[in-house]
């Protein structure tokens, strides 16, 4: 049975790319059935007459998944945030990086549109940029209009699978126009009045750059925290992690307990409160969740 690799979906086809070709096929019924529908990025088996009419047949197990964006068995996620345009968000990233880490898939924080910024606005970016990397998160500052702020990126792309992944509008095409000018993927300028996106890309494309993979993604607008579990949480900000041991109780939430590590970083500064923040709002956020049944 020939094998490939899921490179699109588009249309209700998925492209396989499979010996240096690329076949268009439909997914079988059978996934429908099982609930498992293909993703790109899937390893699969398919049959095909011809380069326009494959079926696939079964979906290889995963390494890991993204809901949103879809996509299947990533080495790496690039959370792509602008600097402007729309306005850089700390809650947005946090939320993001506890659906990353909880999927044990490697993060790394992209800022883009640097070049749109002032001198006192650049500085507060720095600022942030600081604070993640203090966390342990690996963060590069880019503008798609100067070329050589993208070379720390292309070494991080190198022989990976990676994918970009952020709001509408923030420059995931545009940084791999700039990676890759023949690719010409279309881009649209943010909508002046909402300040937000237009949702120009519509469908997930693993391309070529760099000697590994990189998915173009279109663009979300919120993220729920709908898997995730209230004593899971700790565990997905590293900089608790890294202190929960100097807590007197095990399992601490770093909420009301006494003596807690966590706590007392954040009042003395170590921990920047914005994050903390963060962290009590998801824990609401999870709590308040209606219970499935
Ligand atoms: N000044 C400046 N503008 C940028 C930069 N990167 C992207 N843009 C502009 O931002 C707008 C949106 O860029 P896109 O690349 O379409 O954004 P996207 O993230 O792919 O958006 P979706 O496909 O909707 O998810 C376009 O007008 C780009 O020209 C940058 O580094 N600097
Ligand atoms: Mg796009
Ligand atoms: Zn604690």
């Amino acid at each position: 049975m020939p094998e490939g690799k899921i490179v699109k979906a588009l249309s209700g086809f998925y492209y396989v790319s499979t010996n240096g070709r690329i076949i268009q096929c439909r997914g079988r019924g059978v996934f429908r059935k099982r609930k498992v529908s293909p993703l790109v990025g899937d390893f699969v088996e398919f049959q095909a007459e011809n380069d326009l009419e494959g079926y696939i047949l079964a979906i290889e197990e995963r390494k890991n998944e993204l809901v949103r964006p879809p996509i299947a068995n990533v080495d790496q996620a690039i959370l792509v945030f602008s600097a402007a345009r729309p306005e850089f968000s700390t809650a947005l990233l946090d939320r993001f990086l506890v659906l990353i880490e909880s999927k044990q898939i490697e993060p790394l924080i992209c800022i883009t549109k640097m070049d749109l910024l002032n001198e006192e606005e650049e500085a507060a970016i720095d600022c942030y940029a600081a604070d993640y990397r203090s966390f342990g998160y690996e963060v590069i500052l880019t503008s798609s209009e100067n070329l050589a702020t993208l070379a720390e990126l292309r070494v991080h792309l190198e022989g990976k699978t990676s994918v970009f992944a952020g709001q509408s509008g923030v420059g995931k095409s545009s940084l791999l126009n700039a990676l890759k000018p023949e690719l010409s993927l279309k881009t649209d300028d943010i909508s002046d009045s909402l300040g937000r996106g237009k949702h120009t890309t519509r469908h997930v494309e693993l391309i070529n750059v760099e000697n590994g993979l990189v998915a173009d993604t279109p663009g979300f607008s919120s993220l729920e925290l709908t898997e995730i579990e209230a004593e899971d949480l700790p565990q997905y900000f590293p900089e608790m992690v890294e202190r929960s041991h100097n807590c007197k109780f095990r399992g601490c939430l770093h909420i009301n307990e006494p003596k807690c590590a966590v706590k007392a970083a954040v009042e003395n500064g170590e921990i920047p409160s914005y994050r903390y923040e963060h962290y009590l709002q998801f824990m609401d956020e999870i709590k308040e969740r209606k219970p499935r049944y």
